[in-house]
């Protein structure tokens, strides 16, 4: 096993990325169920994202979503998050809402169009001027549903054009995250499918545009961790975005269908030394509670996450690296399933006391009176949803 004060060490130095999204009402094409007590502006959200950090001490950005985010003063946002002991993290920018982007943005056929969806993404890089955030984080809703229904190399060639553009805008220490997801809301053809994609769009940019990783993007058998350390070898992995899926892009809980999958992810980032915060991959979730309580579920997201990483840690390099060296099949597997099937659940709560935490954020969340609180507290105006 791996040494313990090791361990707790680069476990205190971890940083996960909290969504604002993740507070507000959310649901399925179907239905969203409303909650009580759900923000109504960014304020309220970062105030949500606050308590999670405050209660697991290892969570001190959360991303925003422009325009869901939209704010009068990103200046002003910043230094309220700060005044809450949290910071503005990536900007996420949302070019899938819109009437004109029905046949895509970066990638419409309309040169009009294009030239508004590049413009929203400008703008989302001058609000990291204003609250610092590194990261400029795209995703693309941009496809075709038929075939013939647009041209498939053309669609390439309007979106590297496109992020040519501003790639060149980013400040010397910002950049741009480019995700990537198999299907959905287009359905025969999506213009950032896989990554390799996304890879050869961020090769023609340069340095600074790095792959994201959303778990939750691939097909049902895809091996996540073999994608991860072909992305960390090539030095393109920007971050992840965390989230399960029992089906396609369900935004569950990180961990929650597969922790195992979780586990053999942060290996691959351990074994490469790329937890450390200098490395540069931000570690996001990506996630919407529908039908659970979303600030407890923000708190387990985050402690899945620690607890995979624990176990990924607690991997004894050494021994493996003997096994495999020997050709030993079995004692290299025995080796890697010892750290998965270890309990860390002890380790993280003397970690979060070492921490002044409380050694069950959980349970301190429902201690602490907060949900009362928002529930009293958040009456009327509208709660932020999707498209809010
Ligand atoms: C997309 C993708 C993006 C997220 C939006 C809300 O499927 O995962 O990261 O910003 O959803
Ligand atoms: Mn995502």
């Amino acid at each position: 096993m791996g040494d313990v004060t090791d361990v707790k060490s680069a476990l205190s130095g971890q940083r996960i990325e909290l969504p604002s999204w993740a507070f507000g009402n959310t649901g399925t094409r179907f239905k969203v169920f409303a909650q009580p007590g759900v923000p109504r502006t960014p304020q309220e959200k970062i105030d949500d994202a606050a308590q999670v950090h405050a209660l697991t001490g290892v969570a001190p950005s959360v991303a925003v979503h422009i325009p869901w985010d939209k704010a009068g003063d990103y200046t002003e946002l910043a230094a309220y998050a700060r005044e809450r002991g949290v910071a503005v993290g990536t900007v996420n920018a949302n070019v899938f809402q819109d009437d004109d982007y029905m046949l895509g943005s970066v990638a419409n056929p309309d040169p009009v169009v294009r030239a508004k969806a590049v413009e929203a993404l400008l703008e989302c890089i001058d609000v990291m001027d204003a609250t610092g955030s590194q990261d400029l984080k795209l995703w693309f809703a941009d496809g075709t549903n038929y075939p013939g229904q647009d041209d498939i190399a053309g669609r390439q060639e309007r979106l590297a054009e496109a992020l040519a553009v501003v790639y060149e805008r980013l400040g010397p220490s910002q950049r741009m995250l480019l995700e990537y997801k198999l299907f959905e809301p287009s359905f025969y053809t999506t213009d950032v499918p896989d990554w390799g994609t996304s890879l050869v769009h961020c090769l023609a940019l340069g340095q600074r545009a790095a792959v994201v990783v959303d778990t939750g993007h691939h097909a049902p058998g895809v091996n996540i961790e073999f994608i991860v350390a072909m992305l960390l070898r090539a030095g393109r992995l920007g971050g992840f975005d965390f989230n399960s899926r029992f089906y396609a892009d369900d935004d569950l809980m990180v961990g929650a269908a597969d922790p195992f999958q979780l586990f053999r992810i942060m290996y691959e980032v351990a074994a490469a030394d790329a937890l450390r915060p200098a490395a540069g991959i931000a570690f996001m979730l990506d996630q919407c509670h529908n039908i659970e309580p979303k600030i407890p579920a923000v708190i387990r997201s985050v402690m899945n996450v620690q607890e995979a990483t624990a176990k990924a840690l607690l991997v004894d390099r050494a021994a493996l690296a003997a096994a495999q060296r020997a050709g030993d099949v079995l004692g290299a597997n025995a080796v890697f399933m010892d750290a998965y099937n270890t309990d860390v659940r002890p380790l993280l709560a003397g970690l979060r006391e070492d921490m002044g935490l409380d050694p069950d954020p959980v349970a301190a969340y429902h201690r602490s009176g907060y949900a009362e609180k928002i529930t009293a507290g958040r009456v009327g105006g509208t709660p932020a949803s999707w498209g809010s």
